[in-house]
């Protein structure tokens, strides 16, 4: 097995889902043969499961799912797997509290992120505040779920967390939008001291390039990983046609010390909606990363996406390859 020693700081994970590319395979990201590993009404209280993010947990995996229940709103659940492909979720939402353990419940969350951070693990997901914003919460076991201030006003999407500090401040990435299916949209950085009060924002990057996949809007997508190259960020792209928006992704590396500056940029989507569970659903045309866990050792990168706003899938990357693409097919704008 191919030893990599470019992801920095993070553990072995041999027990990471995993598949190698098929033969003939030309690209750098390449699908599971058993997507997708979440269905139409997966679990009694959610008609579908996607845009989902996971982590690994002790030899086992966790797992904050967007679910959209049978009254059609999204709200977040929490689930257990042991391989990463077969899950436990639910059976009911999470049961959110204030830092006083009152009950401080969500009227709805969607597309969430999650990391490990310090001592406890963070959720970083569309809230409802009044609007679209970002929301943030902590757990340290998994049962409770503190809720914590709103870190950006509305309206706002797509926050994502770094796994560290940069320069000593916490730092997350958000999309600024409107009310409704925004269509604008640039990445921009944020920093706090404490993970409460935020600010020194930044412009990271627009949408637009030569790229046409990514031309109508852009939003950071997993939590970086920190690599000997930089912040590896995949991000999804959008385009809007006759059919309405189609959602790909593509990656960035975002210098190490300055996270705000794009070092390489994809040019081409990596991933774009193809196979049939991508292209029909809810929403057709969608495949929208919201994780992707690793194993340091060897550099698989296991990358979980919402497909078609319906199921949940899996793909792989290998992480020299996937640096040494994005540098080589960059363009930075
Ligand atoms: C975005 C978000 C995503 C969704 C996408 C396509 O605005 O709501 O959750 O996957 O639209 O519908």
């Amino acid at each position: 097995m191919k030893k990599s020693k470019t992801i920095i700081g993070g553990e072995p994970l041999p027990n990471i889902p995993w598949e190698d590319k098929p033969k003939g395979c030309i690209d750098v990201i390449w699908r599971y043969s058993g997507n997708p590993i979440l269905d139409w009404n997966p679990i009694p209280k959610a008609a579908r499961i996607f845009n989902s993010a996971v982590l690994p947990y002790k030899d086992e995996f966790v797992g904050v799912f967007r679910a959209d229940q049978r009254n059609g709103r999204a709200t977040l659940f929490f689930g257990k797997s042991k391989d990463g492909l077969k899950w436990k979720i639910g059976p009911d939402p999470i049961d959110w509290v204030n830092e006083k353990g009152k009950p401080n419940q969500i009227s709805y969350g969607y597309d969430p992120r999650f990391l490990k951070l310090d001592d406890a693990y963070y959720i970083v997901w569309c809230d409802d505040m009044h609007g679209a914003s970002i929301g943030l919460g902590r757990t340290t076991d998994f049962k409770t779920f503190i809720r914590m201030p709103n870190p950006l006003m509305p309206f706002n999407r797509n926050g994502v967390l770094f796994p560290r500090k940069v320069n000593g401040k916490y730092i997350l990435l958000s999309r600024p939008s409107d009310s409704a299916h925004t269509p604008f949209g640039d990445i921009y950085m944020s920093e706090s001291p404490d993970l409460i009060y935020w600010g020194n924002h930044r412009h990271v990057m627009s949408r637009g390039g030569s790229g046409w996949w990514q031309g109508t809007k852009i939003g950071a997508g997993p939590t970086p990983i920190e690599t000997t190259e930089g912040w590896l960020l995949l991000y999804h792209g959008v385009s809007f046609t006759c059919n309405g928006f189609v959602y790909s992704f593509g990656a960035v590396i975002l210098d190490i010390d300055k996270p705000w500056k794009v070092l390489y940029r994809t040019r081409d989507y990596l991933l774009t909606p193809e196979k049939l569970y991508e292209v029909t659903g809810f929403v057709p045309n969608v495949t929208f990363p919201c994780a992707n866990i690793y194993d340091a050792e060897t550099g698989r990168i296991a990358i979980y996406y919402g497909a078609a706003d319906t199921c949940t899938a899996l793909a792989f990357a290998q992480v020299d390859e996937l640096l040494d693409y994005i540098k080589k097919n960059s363009e930075v704008f």
